[in-house]
């Protein structure tokens, strides 16, 4: 029992250890990629521009929003239209709705590593992510999952939200907009 318990204590350690390292281990490479949410010329405004990046890890993706309510929410590219699960997850959050031009702040995350992040609008007014406002960084272009296909299959589907709170955002910051 004294066994266990010590085990116990050394895991908690270790768990509030590891919860006190910096959580962005990676670094910055100072690269910015900026992402338009709801272009207004493709798509009828139902896209993400350029919606196929490839970033390093290190550098920055930054999504800009445009009208009127739009969301980054990172999916699996097996399940279109769904919040990938688990703590991780990278979602906006309804925080960046704006009426005409650029909403006043970005939404901003660290790319981690060179797995692909496929990410969809979860704006169910107009069903942005069946009309094809989704995305990928880091495609894998050797293989089949093409956000081409992404788009397909996500036009049977029923969005869901990570969050019964349409404000909560995870995963990145929000940052002021500010012009070039
Ligand atoms: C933005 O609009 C959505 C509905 O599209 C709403 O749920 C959300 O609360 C709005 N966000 C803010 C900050 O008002
Ligand atoms: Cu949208």
């Amino acid at each position: 029992m004294l066994a266990f318990t010590s085990l116990a204590l050394a895991a908690t350690t270790l768990l509030s250890l590891a919860s006190a390292l910096p959580a962005n281990e990676v670094r910055s490479t100072g690269v910015t990629h900026r992402v338009f949410a709801g272009s207004t010329t493709a798509n009828n405004g139902l896209h993400f521009e350029p919606e196929n990046v490839v970033a390093e890890p290190g550098d920055l993706m930054e999504f800009h929003f445009l009208p009127k309510a739009h969301t980054f929410t990172q999916s699996s590219f097996d399940k279109p239209c769904e919040p990938l699960g688990g703590e991780m997850a990278i979602f906006s959050g309804f925080n960046f709705n704006t009426t005409a031009g650029e909403a006043p702040n970005v939404f901003t995350f660290m790319v981690q590593d060179r797995n692909p992040i496929w990410y969809y609008c979860s704006q169910t007014a107009g069903n942005h992510c069946q009309s094809g406002m989704s995305g990928v960084v880091n495609q894998n272009f050797a293989s089949d999952n093409t956000l081409a296909r992404y788009k397909e299959n996500a036009v049977n589907t029923v969005t869901r939200q990570p969050s019964t709170d349409p404000l909560a955002s995870q995963g990145g910051w929000k940052l002021p907009n500010v012009p070039l």
